[in-house]
């Protein structure tokens, strides 16, 4: 957790400017922590991080583009100081990954007190702004973690979240989960539709203008949910096919697909949750991957694992992402199987 008074001072920082420029991860809890923040200002602009899984000096440009007065980076693991060093704005970075030492950053991440503290960055931004419950829920959940505020939401939308208990009954199985895959799912394909979808989100009344489709707005977005989620369904089709008898599971796709592997992980860790997962997608030479595990922690066995080979990852405990070439995934998957069994 951060301090009330380090909340106080990113709202303070968000109340003195003028023209924001927000980077924002693009998952769920990026999104969430965008939005929580963007609709208490209702000023600046927001860009998905799409060059994961670092935000450096080739998203420079975007500054002379916008102009901001203020740049605000949420849920993004690594800061690159080439690009701190070439914005000429004050920085606030609100993260949970890490930490990394970093210069002329306004740091806000509560691994640098508590090594172990996994608070959700929409969480923070949550107790920042203190509005959008339910975006400040879904971002929470989105991430694994219930949230103190989950009383206040069940009073407020009881038919959200049912009386489910765990974090992956409410993932998987309420209305509140639907909801992360509408957000989820709304971050994918070209960059000019995702920016459209979430220019809409920043607009919406309520959640049940997308769950029941109240309005023009609501209905686009959940009627792109269906789509995506066609293409979805599909992939999980073939996923769980490949049940194998040891403890980890991997399942890999074609790249003229979207990318969701973190998605497909998520929900298969919880089909499986004794197993390890591992799904990737393949693009170009590379291939791309999601982690997932319910106890094996994971970093230190994926650092292994890619020792020599060409790739990188990197994450929580419990999910990471990687990336390594095709050519060594066999090697990579023997190396992971032989440390997980
Ligand atoms: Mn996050």
């Amino acid at each position: 957790m951060l301090t009330q008074e380090q909340y106080q001072q990113i709202k303070e920082e968000l109340d003195n400017c003028k023209n924001p420029l927000y980077f924002f991860d693009d998952d769920p809890d990026g999104l969430s922590s965008f939005l929580l923040l963007y609709r208490y200002k209702r000023e600046g602009h927001g860009i998905v991080v799409k060059t994961h899984p670092k935000l450096d000096i080739r998203s420079v440009p975007r500054l002379e583009d916008y102009k901001p007065d203020k740049v605000f980076v949420l849920d993004v693991a690594n800061l690159e100081q080439d690009f701190i060093d070439n914005c000429p704005e004050t920085i606030i970075w609100i993260d949970h990954h890490g930490p990394y030492e970093r210069e002329d950053v306004k740091y806000f991440n509560p691994r640098l007190q508590k090594k172990d503290d996994n608070i959700p960055t929409t969480c923070m931004c949550y107790n920042v702004v203190k509005q959008d419950l339910w975006i400040a829920m879904l971002g929470c959940i989105a991430d694994y973690h219930l949230p103190d505020f989950i009383d206040k939401f069940k009073k407020e939308y009881p038919d959200l979240m049912n009386n489910k208990k765990s974090v992956a009954d409410i993932y998987f199985n309420t209305k509140l989960g639907e909801l992360i895959r509408v957000f989820s799912f709304s971050l994918k394909g070209k960059t000019n539709e995702v920016m459209k979808n979430v220019k809409i989100l920043t607009r919406i009344k309520s959640p049940y203008e997308i769950l029941n489709q109240e309005t023009p707005q609501g209905k686009f977005i959940f009627k792109r949910y269906q789509k995506m989620k066609k293409l979805y369904d599909e992939l999980m089709e073939e996923a769980v096919k490949s049940n194998p008898k040891d403890k980890l599971l991997v399942f890999t796709y074609d790249d003229n697909k979207m990318s969701f592997t973190s998605d497909l992980a998520n929900e298969l860790l919880y089909k499986h949750p004794d197993k390890i997962i591992l799904v990737g997608r393949k693009k170009d030479d590379d291939i791309r991957m999601s982690l997932r595990s319910t106890k094996t922690v994971i970093p230190q066995i994926l650092e292994k694992a890619l020792m020599g080979l060409e790739g990188y990852g990197g994450g929580h405990e419990l999910a990471c992402g990687a990336s390594i070439k095709q050519r060594d995934f066999k090697e990579f998957v023997e190396r992971m199987r032989e440390s997980v069994n």
